[in-house]
């Protein structure tokens, strides 16, 4: 006799360079969710609490050098540490809301050029796929403008334009991006349209896989 297929949560990935606007677009489409009923939860990436997380904060603090391959995984390993965790919750029926995932991975240590695009992408292979990825776009010169940068590793306008051109070969079908230099409301509102839409679409479709038939990985395999 087959499962029955109950009804889960969709996977909303919010992505883009520093200082676009993600983590406030991420809270406005928590408080609307919640207000329309739908159970969620949001997540973070890097996750810095976790023991993974704590030397993640230290090398973004500049607080410890690691090299650059090492940190690459580390970030992916802050990622599945969760990977039971974020599956049990949507097939519990929760929307799970995260702040930037593997697509920042690949997009940041491919930036370094320490890397091809595949081996970047590898250790995420198999994780779970989000179901719409909202790429918040806006010039680096302009982010830099908004806030000021920190002193935070990746924190300069030079390295985030690396950045943006390394998420450009990251769109898929999920991929919906944003002018992030539109106002705070008029960009909520198109999301939580689209967040909704996607909701009401995944109910009963099987969680996807990551990267599993991507044509980078395989032509290099
Ligand atoms: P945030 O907490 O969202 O400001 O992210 C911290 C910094 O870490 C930010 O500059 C983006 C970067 N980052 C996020 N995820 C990854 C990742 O998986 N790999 C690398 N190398 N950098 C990441």
């Amino acid at each position: 006799m087959s499962a029955l297929v109950k009804s889960r949560g969709a996977f909303i990935v919010l992505e883009g360079c520093d200082r676009v606007g993600k983590s406030t677009q991420v809270l406005r489409l928590l408080e609307a969710l919640t207000e329309a009923g739908v159970p969620n939860k949001v997540l973070k990436f890097p996750d810095r609490t976790t023991s993974i997380g704590k030397h993640i904060d230290a090398y973004l603090r500049r607080k410890l050098e690691l090299p650059d391959k090492a940190v690459h995984l580390l970030f992916a390993a802050n990622r599945w540490e969760v990977e039971g965790e974020m599956k049990s919750d949507l097939l519990s029926g929760q929307t799970l809301v995260v702040d930037r995932y593997a697509y920042s991975g690949v997009a940041y240590t491919a930036a370094k050029k320490v890397a091809p695009l595949w081996w970047c992408k590898a250790p995420d292979i198999g994780i779970p796929a989000p179901d719409v990825v909202f790429y918040l776009k806006l010039p680096a010169k302009v982010a830099e403008q908004r806030d000021v940068y920190g002193d935070e590793r990746y924190e300069q306008v030079g390295f985030q334009q690396e950045v943006e051109q390394q998420f450009e070969a990251l769109r898929g079908p999920q991929w919906i991006e944003l002018d992030a230099s539109r106002n705070i409301e008029s960009l909520h509102k198109d999301i939580l349209a689209k967040a909704l839409e996607v909701i009401r679409a995944v109910d009963r479709q099987p969680i996807g896989e990551l990267w599993t038939d991507d044509a980078v990985v395989q032509s290099s395999s």
